[in-house]
């Protein structure tokens, strides 16, 4: 009988803890790595950055047509050379996501003004996670590629060498 009586809040306490992980929005981050070191940028920081813009994107997702929307995010290389990274030294720049997927960019195609964008927003709403069932917390958008197979979603780490 004693334990009918906990059964009942217990339950509720998981359901509640459980929905709180579905809707809270996640502590995201982006870890750069140069030469071993490793920089970890807090979403907040890209978030409140003064160089986020919002532009227009096509979304090409597998099974659906293609969806006209607005992205918001910062110009990649003008994210690196807020935190003081030299890219103009490296050659190449890997994106690697939470689910495996990893794509490398050559400089010179980072180089190119307003074309490769890590964005955080769509249509004025934070980009969900994988768990939730979104592309985020962070994409990654090739402006001049206008396939998306390129466009990373889930980015998580940024090699750069
Ligand atoms: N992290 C991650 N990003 C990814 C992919 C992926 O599997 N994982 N697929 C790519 C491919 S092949 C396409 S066409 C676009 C759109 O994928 P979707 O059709 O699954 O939305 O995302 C690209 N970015
Ligand atoms: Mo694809």
């Amino acid at each position: 009988m004693k334990f009918k009586k906990i059964l009942i809040p217990l339950l509720l306490i998981i359901i509640i803890i459980f929905i709180f992980n579905l809707t809270k929005k996640e502590e995201a981050s982006i870890n750069i790595l140069i030469n071993e070191e490793d920089i970890i940028i807090k979403s907040e920081y890209i978030y409140n950055h003064p160089e986020t813009v919002v532009f227009p994107a096509v979304v090409r997702s597998s099974g659906k047509k293609p969806e006209e929307t607005e992205y918001k995010g910062i110009e990649i290389n003008l994210l690196f050379s807020s935190l003081g990274i030299d890219i103009t030294k490296m050659k190449n720049i890997t994106f690697n996501a939470t689910d495996g997927y990893r794509i490398i960019l050559p400089l010179e195609e980072i180089m190119m003004p307003r074309n490769v964008y890590l964005t955080f927003e769509r249509d004025g709403e934070y980009l969900k996670s994988k768990k939730q069932g979104g592309n985020g917390p962070f994409q990654l958008i090739i402006r001049k590629d206008s396939f998306s197979q390129r466009w990373i979603k889930h980015v998580d780490e940024i090699i750069l060498e």
